[in-house]
């Protein structure tokens, strides 16, 4: 019995510390749905809601330790011709995406992910995401969804 109580207090302690890395990326909680506008993308790193399966982006999130460093931001993991940080909202109207994208890598030394987003959003730095970092979404004639659309 206290083994089983053990074992159940112990994965209630793991899922609750368990980083929930669509926090650690730009506008990780409203990514758009590639195929279906108006909804977001629950989990921005893999193949579909669902799967445990990484996209693109996953595996260069995962290549990066999970950081959104300056080479993400700049990645175009997709593929599609737009890079990362555009992708994913940063408004590159008053600084150019690599000052951006330098500014966030070097901020993960002094300030948490978390306030850095709220002074690029207080800011007006990070906007609205335009598209999927991890799926060929942008419809240019480079690329198109590798999967089946359906909403
Ligand atoms: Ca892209």
């Amino acid at each position: 019995m206290f083994f089983k109580l053990f074992i159940l207090c112990l994965l209630v302690t793991v899922a609750h510390f368990y980083p929930r890395y669509k926090e650690l990326i730009l506008n990780g909680d409203r990514v758009p749905h590639p195929c279906c506008p108006g909804r977001s993308w629950s989990r921005v790193g893999h193949t579909t809601p669902s799967s445990t399966a990484l996209n693109a982006f996953g595996r260069d999130f995962q290549a990066s330790r999970r950081l959104f460093t300056k080479e993400l931001c700049l990645a175009d993991s997709d593929g599609d011709g737009v890079s990362n940080g555009i992708e994913l909202g940063l408004n590159t109207t008053k600084y150019d995406l690599p000052t951006l994208c330098h500014f966030i890598d070097s901020s993960h030394m002094t300030r948490t992910f978390n306030e850095m987003v709220v002074f690029l959003k207080e800011s007006k730095l990070l906007t609205n995401p335009t598209g999927h970092p991890g799926f060929c979404d942008q419809n240019t004639g480079r690329c198109r969804p590798n999967f089946p659309c359906g909403c």
